[in-house]
């Protein structure tokens, strides 16, 4: 369907995916060396929160891709849309939404940033444009792509950035709005977290084209990689693809990371070498990041003992503040499932029958004689 409304330039020519000249200050520095170290332990208190049977649910964690959520999130401006996955705790931190607030939602607690109703998977907060959070893989992808479409719509300068990982580019709502956004020429960066797992499937085994950047090709499309391990590159390439995208040519960026444990809380992820394993650690994101920093004495020991402390400061105090939070009250559980009413939803509680109870049928023989 061709669509001719928009106000947005629509450059012909490819545009580069160079990064921007804006060098970090050490400040910056500093500033993403402290998110990357609360991310890393505000996840590491919900796995052991999770394993007290404190946090239901599936319950997946960002470990080891600090980096990349905290350069990301970096390059956004706070009018910019942000859809992901359910691999999400740490966007939401780097986003701004209070800790309290997503270790009360992991905690299922009314004063989670979804009221407790959506649990680790379905982070939301409209205020900070944090649209979730979804349990379907590939699921986020045309509601971003839509979010896309509307702001072209009317003209506006926002943009979109959605997230998805690896696994995600081999499902068909990958295709179709990668398709649409580029016919469109939407305000939207598709970001690949490429932690080289999708649950226990390599990106080897289930891509014919492993370099993921390069399925842009297909339709067109501006892409780049990545090093997903560094939050200065990261920061510098999502910042020039969100300018691309808001000029109008819409952007696949590909981030390469790693995952330092299971798929969710309770993998064991039997399905990986000791090697592989081994190699995953020797690239943290965040040793790697201090280790360099400390190199070019841009960070100091003292700094990275405070980073420490005042993250365990702040994680113990989400945890307290999620202790403390009511449960929901159970009248509200449908008040959120759907924006208008469903015709066949039942609205049953737990253990309540499915449907309401039919009027019983009499099993005594007719009386008209007539046969059945
Ligand atoms: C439509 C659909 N199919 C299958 C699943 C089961 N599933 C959950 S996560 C996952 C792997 C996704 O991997 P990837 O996109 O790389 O994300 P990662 O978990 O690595 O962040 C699968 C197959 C699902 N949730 N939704
Ligand atoms: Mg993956």
């Amino acid at each position: 369907m061709p669509r001719t409304t928009t106000s947005r330039a629509r450059p012909r020519s490819k545009p580069t995916a160079a990064a921007p000249s804006d060098t970090p200050s050490e400040a910056q520095e500093l500033a993403f060396y402290r998110q990357m170290v609360l991310i890393r332990r505000f996840e590491e208190r919900a796995a052991r929160a999770y394993s007290e049977a404190r946090i239901g649910g599936y319950c997946h964690l960002n470990l080891g891709e600090e980096a990349t959520v905290t350069g990301l999130m970096s390059a956004l401006r706070a009018e910019d849309y942000v859809f992901t996955n359910y691999r999400e705790h740490g966007y939401a931190l780097a986003r701004g939404i209070a800790p309290e607030r997503i270790m009360a939602e992991l905690y299922g607690r009314a004063d989670g940033v979804s009221k407790g109703w959506g649990g680790s998977m379905h982070l939301f907060d409209l205020a900070a444009r944090f649209m979730g959070g979804y349990g379907i893989v590939g699921g986020q992808l045309p509601l971003a792509t839509g979010a896309a479409l509307a702001i072209d719509s009317r003209g506006g300068d926002e943009a979109v950035v959605c997230l998805m990982g690896d696994g995600t580019t081999n499902i068909g709502a990958f295709h179709e709005s990668l398709n649409l956004a580029a016919i469109w020429k939407l305000p939207i960066v598709y970001v690949i977290v490429n932690n080289g797992l999708g649950m226990g499937t390599t990106v080897e085994e289930a891509s014919a084209e492993p370099e993921l950047h390069r399925r842009a090709a297909a339709y067109r499309m501006a892409s780049a990689r990545v090093d997903g391990n560094d939050p200065v590159a990261v920061r510098a390439a999502a910042a020039a693809a969100l300018a691309s995208a808001r000029a109008g040519a819409p952007f696949l960026l590909e981030a390469v990371s790693g995952r330092l444990k299971g798929h969710s809380v309770v993998d064991p992820a039997r399905y990986r070498s000791r090697e592989e394993v081994e190699a995953a650690r020797a690239a943290d994101p965040i040793a790697g990041y201090a280790a360099r920093l400390l190199e070019a004495g841009r960070l100091s020991e003292q700094q990275i003992e405070d980073a420490e402390r005042d993250a365990d400061r702040t994680v113990a105090a989400a945890v307290a503040f999620a202790e403390a939070s009511p449960h929901p009250d159970p009248d509200t559980l449908f008040d959120y499932t759907y924006a208008t009413p469903v015709p066949n939803d039942s609205r049953r509680r737990p253990g309540e029958p499915l449907f309401p109870t039919m009027p019983a049928v009499s099993t005594a023989p007719s009386t008209n004689g007539a046969a059945a």
